[in-house]
């Protein structure tokens, strides 16, 4: 049985503004970018307006015309997660950072706390606290999946954990949503299918799961039942970023490929972001899988441009490779690696 902490700065960015400047505390503070940008976060207060990640800083606006807005600060945001990671360390080998605010932690062998793991995530919030005057949220459970859902849970400053006794009781009234992998459109098609909650999904038989979520099917066998045995991969730093979608139905034509490709380039656009990698990027990548499980990728390397009109473009070359259908499409970008690229002589001089 393995033990998982999963860790979660509260509204990371804008907490570590309200730190360094005490005057806009209690007030509704967001960080983005002004002109035709969106938000990066917002604090709570914002968020009791409707604000959230994301949102156009227009909208905001009009939401809450009170906000205090404030401009991205990445290099502050690193320095911050330094500290933070290198508390994880305190406690464990086995980590892996999924954005500058979030991490999982495997503390299956850790002797600390007598090896408990809800006292770890407990001593490593208060160490973060104490060291960064930031709150962070946890959430302790036998895999991934289920740590980052509980990590949720008490948001903030709070922490949940799942027992295994307690699992089949937390999965049956678990939101689809929650599901790794089930974005707008799966979650879509899946209330199309009266299946809402994860003890709905949990009625099926992996034949039925498989004829209507494909090759996926077998892993939302395991995940509606609180099963994920993705291991904590401390592999060192990421190299790309991607995301990917496989359709309910086979897409026919080039044409039809890029009719669907909104929402994972919204996707996309989002991971990157949080990553807070956009100044690591080397190329474009983008892949598909046709209807007989053979696929291709294509690369190009990164000219500035990250548009949805060049990844299209990217796709309908990839297309005419198989020329057949396609029933799974990822695009993303690949990373230099930040150990062989020193900052900028600019951002060093800062
Ligand atoms: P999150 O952990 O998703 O959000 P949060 O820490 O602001 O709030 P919560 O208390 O709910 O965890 O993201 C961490 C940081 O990543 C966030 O402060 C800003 C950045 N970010 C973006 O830049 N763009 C985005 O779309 C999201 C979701 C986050
Ligand atoms: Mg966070």
């Amino acid at each position: 049985m393995r033990k998982i902490i999963h860790v979660d700065m509260d509204c990371f960015y804008a907490a570590v503004e309200v730190r360094d400047n005490p005057t806009l505390k209690g007030k509704p503070v967001a960080v983005g970018g002004r002109e035709r940008g969106v938000l990066t976060t917002a604090s709570y207060e914002a968020r009791k307006f409707g604000l959230k990640s994301a949102m156009p800083t227009s909208q905001a606006l009009k939401l809450c015309p009170q906000l205090i807005l404030l401009p991205v600060n990445f290099t502050k945001y690193k320095a911050e997660s330094r500290k933070i990671r290198e508390i994880f360390s305190r406690f464990t080998d086995k980590i892996e950072p999924l954005s500058l605010d979030e991490a999982y932690l495997d503390v299956t062998s850790s002797l600390h706390c007598g090896g408990i793991a809800t006292k770890i995530a407990a001593e490593i919030r208060k160490q973060i606290f104490e060291e960064t005057k930031l709150t962070a949220s946890a959430g302790i459970a036998p895999n991934k999946f289920l740590a980052k859902v509980a990590s949720d849970w008490r948001k903030p400053n709070g922490q949940y954990t799942v027992t295994p006794e307690m699992i089949p009781e937390f999965m049956r009234p678990l939101k689809v949503e929650k599901i790794p992998g089930v974005g707008k459109v799966t979650a879509t098609k899946m209330h199309a299918l009266e299946l809402f909650t994860c003890g709905d999904l949990q009625q099926l038989t992996i034949g039925e799961l498989q004829n209507r979520f494909g090759s996926w099917g077998v892993r939302l066998f395991d995940l509606s039942r609180g099963i994920d045995k993705r291991e904590v991969s401390d592999e060192g730093e990421r190299k790309s970023i991607t995301v990917e979608n496989t359709f309910s139905k086979d897409l026919k034509s080039a044409a039809e490929c890029l009719q669907n490709i909104s929402d994972l380039y919204g996707d996309f656009l989002f991971r990157l972001k949080k990553s807070g990698a956009e100044n690591q990027i080397k190329s474009l990548v983008v892949k598909l899988k046709f209807e007989d499980f053979k696929q291709t990728t294509l690369e190009r390397a990164f000219e500035n441009d990250l548009s949805k009109e060049l990844f299209a473009r990217m796709i309908a070359k990839a297309f005419e490779r198989g020329d057949k259908p396609v029933r799974l499409i990822g695009l993303g970008v690949r990373l230099k690696s930040e150990k062989s690229h020193p900052p900028s002589p600019q951002l060093s001089l800062m």
